[in-house]
């Protein structure tokens, strides 16, 4: 037998000061009818569309192809990710007048489903449209190999590979030059060399602090990576970590030990940005193979300033990436 749903659940309430659980449960939503379409931006189709899935334990990322008025199709990728519990409203969801229906139960033990009032189930959606093959491609889930890249496979394979198809970088001018976002600016520098721009990640809904993310974006368009770090821009970088922490702290209340703070190698998008994670939350991204530690990056610049034009750096490529063809084509994967 199942528990009254009008029944308060609170002898379930974790203890005050318990840590915030993640949901690490997937599910694969798809936008059936027409109901909510206003909201959406304007895909065409939404709902009629073919998708194709692809999950991991909480989020799942859907290719949606839709048709325009004029039968043309585009594809849309859509990121439906359940975002971690927050735990003051844990009381409300078990006290409210929850659907709890019994799954099994065994001795003391016993498991339910909990459809959760709309208001405390939120999926935090983030829709790319329309969306270019290289961005379906980087949220399918492939095999993945390791590449280890000298500078001369920098220079002679990478450099030439992204000066001819990266993502464009317009959102991140968007935000330089307050077309957008503007308002979720958190911390800037306006200095045109060594300033930057301090703004949430649209990785993070700012609902909890668990899963904290904010990118610092740098005034200067000339930076693509890691690789075109030298010593001269030790002053930006060092910028970027004493004020991107202090900012934090002061609207977030997390101290800077409790922070990581790295750059991607391969970015996605080759306009120079530090990550800024907490630390307790397992970011994608944050593994050996991408990140780089932004106080170990300026160490490495003050011991050599051209330790980013001398070191070989290891990253992962998926499978099927042209990037990857041409390590493979160049014998060096
Ligand atoms: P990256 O290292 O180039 O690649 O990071 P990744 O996306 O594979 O991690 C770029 C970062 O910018 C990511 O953390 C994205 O979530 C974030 N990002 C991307 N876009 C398009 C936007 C955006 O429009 N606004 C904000 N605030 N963040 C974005």
């Amino acid at each position: 037998m199942s528990p009254r749903p009008d029944r308060p659940l609170v002898p379930l309430c974790p203890r005050p000061g318990k840590r915030r659980q993640r949901d690490h449960h997937a599910t694969f939503c798809r936008q059936q009818g027409g109901g909510a379409m206003s909201r959406w931006p304007q895909l065409p189709g939404w709902g009629r569309g073919r998708g194709r899935p692809c999950c991991s334990s909480h989020n799942t990322k859907l290719q949606h192809r839709a048709t325009g008025p004029s039968g043309e199709s585009t594809d849309a990728v859509i990121i439906l990710e359940k975002t971690p519990f927050q735990e003051e409203k844990l009381s409300d969801l078990l006290k409210k007048h929850v659907k709890l229906e019994l799954q099994m139960r065994n001795d003391i033990y016993s498991t339910y489903h909990l459809y959760p009032p709309p208001e405390l189930s939120e999926i935090k959606t983030t829709v790319v449209f329309p969306a270019t093959e290289k961005h379906i491609q980087k949220y399918l889930r492939q095999d993945v190999h390791l590449v280890r890249e000298t500078w001369e496979d920098y220079t002679q394979i990478t450099l030439p590979f992204i000066q001819s198809q990266s993502f464009s970088v317009q959102w991140v001018y968007n935000i330089l030059e307050k077309k957008a976002e503007a308002d979720r600016i958190v911390h800037e520098n306006p200095d045109p060399c060594d300033g930057f721009v301090l703004v949430p990640d649209f990785k993070w809904n700012q609902n909890q602090l668990d899963d904290l993310y904010l990118i610092a974006l740098v005034r200067r368009r000339d930076l693509k990576s890691l690789r075109d770090l030298t010593a001269e821009h030790l002053p930006l970088l060092r910028n970027i970590l004493r004020e991107g922490e202090e900012a934090i702290t002061k609207r977030f209340g997390i101290a800077a030990s409790r922070l990581r703070v790295y750059l991607h190698y391969q970015p996605s998008y080759y306009h120079l940005h530090v990550h800024f994670t907490a630390l307790g939350y397992d970011a994608p991204g944050s593994g050996v193979e991408r990140a780089h530690l932004l106080a170990d990056v300026i160490d490495n610049l003050a011991a050599d300033p051209a330790f980013y034009q001398k070191r070989a750096l290891t990253f992962a490529l998926r499978a099927d990436e042209p990037l990857f063809h041409k390590f493979r084509e160049a014998g060096r994967a």
